[in-house]
């Protein structure tokens, strides 16, 4: 077996706008940054990882900006001179020196991966399991903040064969107008699409007691994370005809098991970052599958690193009832690789090749950077 030892880490900012306003009950979205990590090793392989978020800290108590501040003044100065080819034990110790800070983890971890699967000639999904699906089916979220122009972007999407499932981002309105506006878009769309929507916990247990059944009635079919609390989704669940799925509240696999144990929740939405990586959620996924709850492919609205990461991951899946919503890549207006990921007829394809098996555009990368990259070496 090689061995390489990790000699640099060098961070960046990445900028990219967004192709129209992303309206979530905890922010408007006009771009998105990308953390990106690339770790530089003794035989020469270069891996690389991003860490993305929601609108700086409105999702969530990681930013972009924490993440590099993270992994440059901490993990990074523990990780030099280690051996970049033992990935789970550098990620335990690297656990032991840093608390939570899940999403720089995430980054971290998908740049060793990709470096050790570029050094084995394998891929990521082939390193952590193997690929049993070379497609997943792609999600959109209409979250433009108005019904009829929502409408408009499904129809083109279906035209174009690009997404027949859309998940519609609700909570920062009032209650009745929340679900009017689900209801005029599945009347809109009928058996052509699928309708889910994201709350992002905007509601307390009883707005959610009182939205779910208009929902399910409106011919909503997945409700995600409608209250804050894993108590709330908890009495919540099973008393409606429609399924309920938990995000903001899966943090790895220890809170898996304790929604899993409370029958917390029909579906689970799987995401590297919140998790702490991909080990962290594949753990999560397979809690998932032996107490019977159905998994779903979710995202930060990353960019193709890490939507790739991901993807990598959920095509190693069992099952994946409710598909992925892996869209990211296609939210931002800039291509930043450079062969671009194949979207079409629905599904995203899992690309083939070494480590990642995505290669980025260097030019573009450069353009979008936020004043400089910086280097941490011995
Ligand atoms: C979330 O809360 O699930 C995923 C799709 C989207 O539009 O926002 C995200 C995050
Ligand atoms: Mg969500």
């Amino acid at each position: 077996m090689p061995t390489a030892k990790i000699e640099r880490i060098e961070t960046s900012l990445i900028d990219v706008p967004t192709i129209r306003p992303h309206k979530l009950s905890v922010a408007t979205m006009h771009g998105q940054t990308l953390m990106l990590v690339r770790v530089y090793c003794s035989d020469g392989v270069v891996g690389i990882g991003e860490g993305s978020t929601i609108a700086g800290m409105a999702y969530g108590p990681e930013s972009p900006e924490s993440m590099k501040l993270a992994i440059d003044e901490y993990f990074a100065p523990a990780m030099i001179g280690n051996d970049a080819t033992r990935i789970q034990a550098l990620m335990a110790h690297l656990g032991k020196l840093v608390k939570v800070n899940h999403f720089a983890k995430s980054a971290l971890e998908t740049a060793l991966l990709d470096a050790q699967g570029k050094r084995l000639d394998v891929s990521v999904g082939e390193l952590i399991g193997g690929r049993r699906r070379d497609r997943l089916p792609i999600a959109w979220t209409l979250a433009s903040g108005d019904t009829t122009t929502d409408i408009a972007e499904a129809e083109r999407m279906l035209d174009l064969r690009r997404h027949k499932v859309f998940k519609l981002k609700i909570g920062a309105k009032e209650l009745k107008t929340d679900v009017q506006h689900v209801a005029e878009i599945k009347k809109a769309l009928g058996e052509r699409a699928s309708v889910r929507v994201d709350v992002n916990m905007a509601w307390s247990e009883t707005q959610a007691a009182w939205a779910i059944p208009a929902l399910a009635d409106a011919g909503c079919d997945l409700v995600e994370q409608p209250v804050a609390s894993a108590e709330a989704l908890a009495r919540l669940r099973g008393r409606f005809p429609v399924a309920l799925m938990a995000d903001e509240i899966l943090q790895g696999p220890e809170s898996a098991f304790e929604i899993a144990k409370n029958h917390g929740a029909d579906v689970f939405a799987i995401k590297i970052e919140q998790n702490g990586g991909l080990f962290a959620a594949q753990r999560v996924a397979a809690i998932a599958e032996a107490a019977g709850i159905e998994l779903y492919g979710g995202t930060m609205l990353e960019g193709a690193i890490s939507t790739i990461a991901s993807a990598h991951l959920f095509a190693s899946f069992a099952t994946l009832h409710w598909g992925t919503e892996l869209f990211g890549p296609l939210l931002i207006t800039e291509e930043i690789l450079a062969q671009p990921l194949d979207y079409s007829d629905f599904e995203l394809t899992v690309p083939v090749g070494p480590g990642l098996a995505i290669e980025l555009d260097e030019d573009r990368i450069g353009r979008f950077t936020r004043n400089g990259t910086k280097t941490v070496t011995k």
